[in-house]
């Protein structure tokens, strides 16, 4: 029985300030939701960047949104599936929705002593880890930095790019690591229909992917790009839904597809779209957005489905936090383990959660 809702907000410092085509972050704002049953209770961390940059979404405005519009609906016997059927009449507040279920399923997973691995469909005990590359400030620096990350074993590298910052950073990367190295770039829509001819140039580095080179709600744009050059196009942004990602299949605007939960609406719609793309076989990764330990935990289950058929952006905790809100994820041998105790397996650390906030407390009825 779900009693209680509770928000709570902090903030926690980067390792190294983190920049991409839409800005720069030194620090993390947090959201986490907590769903207080009789003997349990479950967490979820809310993806929203401080800045409506990533997405038209942002972390205040979510604590507006869940407090107005999502806490109303839930009930004592509220669960993760009859919450996402709830607010299925509110559009968009995806990254909203998202943290207030993964909260509820946390929640309802412990009370039935199950994991979110095993609820999910999980068939790894591991996921290989790729690592996200912020812009650098030199290439120099750029190589220095990503040849930190192979010694620590990453197995993927992926690079942000915007224009005026990406042909030179590739043929950099690929000329010091060489053709094996598995390497991908991250354009954060800055790009525009124009690019093409730009674009093509990445051609001759023989990319795993292009991650969303043009803006959110162009998927004919990615039809025509995906048609003119040979790197294989990601949607990340683009796909906010099982049917945004139907459509982007069914119009070839992508062959691959970055699933991030908070990004479309939480557990249970991504679990879908990785459905509907192993069918397909539209091959799946599972993106990252600087979570703490407590949206990593819930990341690494999913990423144990079968279609994760690439690295993810599931880096070990230290990637981002010199001390994460919960026991640190580590690497090993590119790997990081998938939680398979009760729930998303990890809870906030104590002595982390003292320098949060408990901003809003509702009892259901
Ligand atoms: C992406 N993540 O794949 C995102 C972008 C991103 C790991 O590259 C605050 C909140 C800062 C969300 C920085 C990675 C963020 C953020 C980057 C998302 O496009
Ligand atoms: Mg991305």
């Amino acid at each position: 029985m779900l009693r209680a809702i509770e928000l709570w907000r902090g903030r926690i410092d980067l390792v190294s300030p983190f920049r991409t085509s839409f800005g720069v972050d030194t620090a993390r704002d947090l959201l986490y939701i907590r769903a207080v049953g009789d003997d349990h209770s479950g967490w979820g961390e809310c993806v929203a960047g401080t800045e409506p940059n990533y997405s038209s979404e942002y972390l205040e405005n979510c604590v507006g949104v869940v407090t107005r519009f999502l806490v109303p609906v839930l009930r004592s016997d509220s669960t993760a599936e009859s919450f996402v059927v709830s607010v299925a009449p509110i559009r968009g507040n995806f990254m909203s929705k998202a943290c207030v279920e993964a909260a509820l399923l946390d929640l309802q997973l412990r009370e039935k002593n199950l994991s979110l691995a095993r609820y999910l469909g999980a068939t790894k005990t591991r996921v290989a880890s790729g690592v996200s590359v912020g812009i650098q400030n030199s290439l120099d620096q750029l190589v220095k930095v990503v040849g930190q990350y192979l010694e620590q074993g990453y197995l993927r590298i992926k690079l942000k790019i915007e224009p005026g910052s990406d042909i030179e950073l590739v043929r950099v990367v690929r000329r010091e690591f060489g053709d094996n190295l598995m390497l991908q770039v991250d354009a954060n829509a800055a790009y525009t229909a124009g690019d093409a001819s730009h674009l093509r140039k990445l051609d001759q580095f023989n990319l795993l992917l292009i991650e969303q080179p043009l803006p959110e709600d162009d998927l004919f744009g990615h039809v025509e790009l995906a048609r003119a050059i040979a790197t294989p196009v990601c949607l990340d942004e683009s796909i906010t839904s099982l049917d945004t990602a139907r459509s982007a299949i069914d119009l070839q605007a992508c062959s691959i597809i970055n699933i991030k939960p908070g990004r479309v609406g939480g557990y249970l719609e991504a679990k879908k779209i990785h459905d509907l793309c192993f069918e397909r076989g539209i091959p799946v990764w599972c993106g990252g957005m600087l979570e703490t330990g407590i949206g990593r935990a819930a990341n690494l289950a999913l990423a144990a489905l079968p279609g994760f058929t690439l690295p993810g952006d599931t880096s070990a905790s230290a990637r981002y936090f010199a001390r994460d809100v919960t026991e640190p994820f580590i690497l090993e041998d590119g790997h990081v383990a998938v939680p398979d105790t009760v729930g998303i397996g990890v809870e906030p650390l104590p002595e982390m959660l003292e320098k949060f906030e408990k901003v809003a407390e509702f009892r259901t009825t």
